[in-house]
């Protein structure tokens, strides 16, 4: 993308409504535009980086063997009499009526509907086990929306329901999900830790929430600083070794770690004294275990071995996609602004001109973003006639991880500089080179990258953006 073909409306000034660094940093850097309290335009780089978090969740989704569907926004509230729950959710639920007076709601999550697909197609404990999930847009009329994306009325959020004939069943879904969610929190250069919580008004008896450590994080959280040393890495899973979700689930979760909700003083005195931490976290994913808390009461029942009807066991398992967006940028910024991780950033590098009409230095960056556009990746050329100053500033405000200056002094000796956002490190060399370094950086995060120019080659959901 060449920036003088772009939207992207960056603010000079800091926004005042924002409170926190995150949802500062969005606005100034184009990203969102508030629409009403807690409901949000995303804007084209805003949108972007929502993309790529989604894209990272399904394929890790459907790498765990789940399989994607989509659901409707809005509901029926009959649905919702069935579970119980139109009447115990409260104001947080928005409650709308058609031109037919049937009552309709937008939907705070999908338990009703989900169970109400399955008892109409799945009649058979063969059919099982089946995990089915959906990205869509959620609304809550939360009392209190702030920080922005973080706590929105609307948000998007990654929601799946594993159905299973038995508890021990139901309790590999939970696993499986535990590990998965590890593993793409992961992809998206966080540290999220599963921590023992509440189950709210989903019900349930196992529930863990994943938390990303943050002083603006709105949970208040205790734990036994050596679970921060764990992490998954690149080991191999197999999803369907129960054995070893079981042993993932177990090294993740035996260390004190857990919500003010679930908070037990006395077990966590018990911890040496050296490692006991209180913190603040952000809780970007959750899942439950809730066995037939719907099924029962919906009829979602299956036919079991011996020919009788039984109830499938279930849990619900959730991502806040928009909110992991804010929770990044908390996570990884400094006093110029956002830094992304190489795993959701929206270009992978930016390519400044130093001299915009300067002919040897449009040329050189045409053929730096021609070369990086054929590999498949995707350059943000800067090539609007600013000053360099203008330029490097509006770079690291949006947070590209690298980026190549050109100009005509180092053109003069064949080389271009490679600049790491992260650390400020700076190096020079050939522009062949520097396409072959980002490249080379990339590759782990795009094992579809197409090495060779055949620009859409390889290429997998939504990356056409
Ligand atoms: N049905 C279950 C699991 S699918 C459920 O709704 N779980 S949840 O309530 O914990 O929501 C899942 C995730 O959505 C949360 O962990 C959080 O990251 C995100 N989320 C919840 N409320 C909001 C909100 N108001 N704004 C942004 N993200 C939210």
């Amino acid at each position: 993308m060449r920036l003088t073909r772009y939207f992207l409306p960056v603010l000079k000034e800091n926004p005042s409504e924002a409170q926190i660094v995150s949802h500062r940093l969005m606005l100034r850097a184009g990203m969102i535009k508030q629409q009403a309290a807690g409901i949000y335009s995303w804007l084209p780089m805003g949108f972007k980086v929502l993309r790529r978090i989604e894209q990272i969740v399904h394929e890790e989704q459907i790498r765990a063997g789940h399989i994607p569907m989509l659901m409707p926004t809005l509901q029926p509230a009959d649905l919702w009499r069935e579970s119980g729950r139109y009447d115990d959710y409260g104001q947080e639920m928005l409650r709308v009526r058609d031109r037919h007076q049937r009552d309709m709601l937008y939907g705070p999550t999908n338990e009703e509907m989900i169970t109400d697909i399955f008892r109409a197609h799945v009649g058979s404990y063969k059919d099982l086990p089946l995990t089915l999930y959906h990205v869509q847009w959620k609304f809550r009329d939360e009392i209190r929306p702030r920080f922005g994306v973080m706590r929105g009325r609307e948000f998007y959020m990654k929601d799946g329901y594993n159905f299973d004939l038995t508890k021990e069943d139901a309790l590999h879904a939970y696993n499986r999900h535990l590990v998965s969610y590890l593993r793409t929190y992961e992809r998206m250069g966080l540290q999220a830790i599963p921590m023992r919580a509440d189950s709210g008004p989903i019900g349930g008896d196992d529930t863990h929430e994943f938390l990303v450590l943050a002083e603006t994080g709105e949970s208040e959280v205790f734990y036994d600083s050596a679970v921060t040393d764990i992490s998954l890495g690149a080991r191999e899973i197999d999803y369907d070794d129960k054995a070893q979700c079981q042993a993932i689930l177990e090294e993740f979760t035996s260390l004190y770690a857990r919500t003010d909700e679930t908070h037990d003083q006395a077990v966590f005195d018990a911890i040496p004294e050296a490692r006991c931490r209180q913190a603040r976290g952000i809780e970007v994913g959750q899942i439950f275990y809730f066995g037939t808390k719907y099924s029962e009461p919906m009829g979602a029942t299956v036919q079991g071995p011996d020919g009788k009807p039984v109830p499938v066991h279930m849990g619900s398992h959730g991502i806040g996609v928009s909110r992991l967006v804010g929770a990044i940028i908390e996570a990884s910024h400094d006093e110029n602004g956002i830094i992304w991780p190489e795993g959701v950033t929206p270009f992978h590098c930016g390519i400044v001109n130093l001299k915009q009409g300067d002919a040897e230095a449009d040329a050189a960056c045409e053929k730096l973003y021609k070369a990086l556009t054929s590999l498949g990746l995707e350059p943000l050329y800067d090539d609007r006639d600013e000053r360099a100053g203008a330029k490097f500033a509006t770079m690291d405000l949006i947070g590209l991880p690298w980026r190549i200056t050109v100009g005509p002094r180092g053109l003069k000796n064949g080389v271009v500089e490679v600049t790491s956002r992260r650390t400020g490190d700076s190096v020079e060399m050939t522009p062949l080179d520097a396409v072959k370094k980002i490249a080379e950086i990339y590759a782990p995060h795009h094992p579809n990258l197409d090495l060779h120019p055949e620009p859409m080659a390889g290429r997998s959901f939504h990356t056409w953006l």
